[in-house]
């Protein structure tokens, strides 16, 4: 059975441009006129912070719950869906030192709090899923916290949302570095692993983005598969990243196309998707982009995607086989390679 597939992507993947060393240079799209792209690029789902949805999450729940239920009414009235939410835990003054890992006391009651109202908002506008983004947990410095108090946190963490609704489920996107000098969870494996010692470890799964599996020096496909393999690959944010540097969020495959392909393949192959799970896009435009043409990387990702599921289907999977077990990986390279190169 053919997948056919689904994509998301989040409001910050159109954005005005600013980096750590310069300021935005093209004017943000409100966020109506974000929605409107949805759709006209090919799009379904909208994945969200908790601050994506409501103005404030300080806000006293009863505004925040009305403006979830107006969200939630803009998306049904354009046919989107919300894929995620996730608590922007990486941005409050009181998480500056992490939120769930904080040495304050103070800190870790707010990000507790903050996280279940992020639940609260994720059931207004219609998801179970609840990404963890856990940004700031690690350290500048090796020894600015407890390593294993603060393992202990994530999983104590990861209690209390799943006791806290017992529809949700969580999904880890793991990075190793950036804005952290070190995380303390920095690969799918580290998260997964935890997720075993939680209270109820099915509802405990994981997104996989591309550019942090390539910063860990893991390859991509192999992170998903894994995943896969334990059924625990419920999103991906797909994109590019040319070598160790900061988190770039290119393009799906413009860096290197055949390790996108290899991604296709691992979860086309494996029946990504067919549980409804998205092909989510965390790619960003390049700075030097003008307003007008600053969507183009996510209508070049999905494109680049499709375009290599045909080329994932039109494998000669036969040869492939045959090439494996004579063990000519010469010959396989080249098999790759002309596939890709349309020959
Ligand atoms: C990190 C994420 C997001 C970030 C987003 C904004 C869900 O890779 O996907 O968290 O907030 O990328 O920069
Ligand atoms: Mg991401």
């Amino acid at each position: 059975m053919s997948t056919t597939y689904r994509f998301s992507f989040g409001p910050w993947n159109i954005h005005s441009g600013s980096d750590p060393f310069g300021p935005e240079v093209r004017e943000e799209f409100s966020f109506a006129e974000k929605l409107e792209f949805y759709k006209q690029l090919g799009f379904d789902g909208v994945q969200f912070h908790d601050d994506d949805v409501v103005s404030s999450a300080d806000d006293p729940w009863a505004k925040q719950e009305s403006d979830a239920k107006n969200m939630r009414k803009l998306l049904d009235e354009r046919g989107l869906i919300a894929e995620f939410v996730a608590p922007r835990l990486w941005e409050h003054p009181l998480t500056i030192d992490g939120a769930i890992t904080a040495n304050s006391p103070e800190a870790r009651k707010y990000a507790l709090e903050r996280s279940k109202r992020a639940i609260d908002i994720s059931q207004i506008v219609g998801t179970n899923n609840i990404v963890l983004w856990p940004a700031r947990e690690g350290t500048y410095m090796r020894e600015a916290k407890d390593p294993v108090a603060s393992v202990a946190r994530l999983v104590e963490w990861l209690n209390v949302m799943l006791e806290y609704n017992k529809d949700i489920r969580i999904l880890g996107e793991m990075k190793p570095n950036e804005p952290m000098d070190q995380a303390y969870l920095p690969t799918t494996g580290h998260f997964l692993g935890l997720a075993s010692l939680t209270i109820d470890p099915s509802r405990v799964g994981t997104l996989i983005e591309s550019a942090h599996a390539i910063l860990a020096g893991l390859d991509p496909s192999d992170e998903m598969a894994y995943a896969l393999y334990q059924k625990k690959l419920w999103s991906v944010h797909l994109n590019d990243q040319n070598g160790l540097k900061f988190d770039e969020d290119k393009s799906f495959g413009v860096v290197d196309i055949r390790r996108a392909f290899n991604q296709v393949w691992v979860l086309e192959r494996n029946g990504y998707g067919q549980n409804g799970e998205f092909i989510g896009l965390d790619v960003k435009a390049l700075r030097t982009q003008v307003k007008e043409k600053s969507t183009n990387h996510l209508r070049n990702s999905h494109e680049i995607f499709l375009r290599l599921v045909d080329l994932v289907r039109s494998l000669d999977v036969d040869k492939v086989e045959q090439l494996r077990s004579s063990r000519d990986y010469e010959e396989l390279d080249m098999l790759i390679v002309n596939h890709l190169l349309g020959g």
